[in-house]
């Protein structure tokens, strides 16, 4: 009979925990990146052109031969996405856009990715022509891994031994640079790094690294604490750890990573509450 009040009594706790409903949370930025995006076809709606290319991009790689380079659909936003594929980890290949910069300063670049199998990377890279001074190459990278297409997999390597993100969500890899005096253009370069790869980009950006966030949030319950994350580690970007329990919150943030999506964390009187959020939604 105890067993069953507690049985019970757990079940009311679910059921209202379940009552709650879940904290509303929106983001807006300032500027909006599509409106200040400086790529041309960033979602590769424009498909691919004579050179088999996104139209816009260009193709960088010494093997051809090894590559696939093509429009897909299943895309992210948009009725395209643009796929990367080999079977071979003998070479690198990207595709490609140049884009002219400022002197000193800051810029963002992003890919969502749908990172099937090997090793994604990002370089923003360039010639730096100082005013007074020598030639150097600029080079700034982002990567990740995944191990799910392995060639021992799935008969030597089971799959709770194959790392990676979740082959079928979509994820941001942003990358922050500051243009040094000199580099004039920037080549951005999204592509797979001597793996064998089934990589998918859509929704790709290179522009200002800054804007104004606007966070907003409504719940049932009272609110206890907010922060709000870039998708890259390190400090929040903003806390509140002492919103006052309302219910209704909103704060703007000055001088916040730009992107298309962050991370939020609440602590409500109802518990915990943690989202990606999509921004300008
Ligand atoms: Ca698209």
């Amino acid at each position: 009979m105890r067993l069953l009040s507690i049985a019970l009594s757990l079940l009311l706790i679910c059921a209202a925990a379940y009552a709650q409903q879940a904290p509303v949370v929106t983001i807006t930025t300032d500027p909006v990146p599509a409106a200040v995006n400086m790529l041309t076809n960033p979602g590769f709606e424009q498909g691919a052109g004579e050179d088999g290319a996104p139209v816009g991009w260009q193709i960088n790689t010494a093997a051809p031969e090894d590559f696939t380079f093509e429009p897909i659909g299943n895309a992210r936003t948009g009725e395209v996405a643009w796929r990367v594929n080999t079977d071979s980890p003998g070479m690198s290949g990207y595709i490609q856009q140049n884009v002219p910069v400022a002197d000193d300063t800051e810029y963002r670049a992003w890919t969502w990715l749908r990172l099937q199998g090997g090793r994604y990377m990002m370089l923003l890279r360039g010639l730096v022509q100082p005013p007074d001074g020598a030639a150097y190459r600029f080079d700034q990278r982002t990567e990740i891994i995944s191990t799910r297409n392995h060639w021992l997999a799935p008969l030597y390597l089971s799959p709770e031994h194959l790392q990676g993100p979740p082959p079928d969500e979509w994820i941001l890899m942003p990358l922050t640079i500051t243009a040094p005096a000199g580099l004039g253009t920037v080549q951005v370069w999204l592509g797979s790094y001597f793996t064998a790869s089934e990589m998918h980009f859509d929704d790709t950006y290179f522009g200002p690294a800054r804007c104004t966030v606007t966070l907003g949030i409504e719940s049932e319950s009272p609110i206890r604490d907010v922060i709000l994350r870039d998708m890259t580690s390190g400090r929040p970007i903003f806390r509140d750890d002492a919103p006052g329990g309302v219910t209704t919150y909103q704060t703007t943030v000055p001088e916040a990573p730009i992107a298309d999506a962050y991370y939020v964390v609440l602590q409500t009187a109802a518990g915990e509450h943690a989202e990606l959020v999509l921004a300008n939604q």
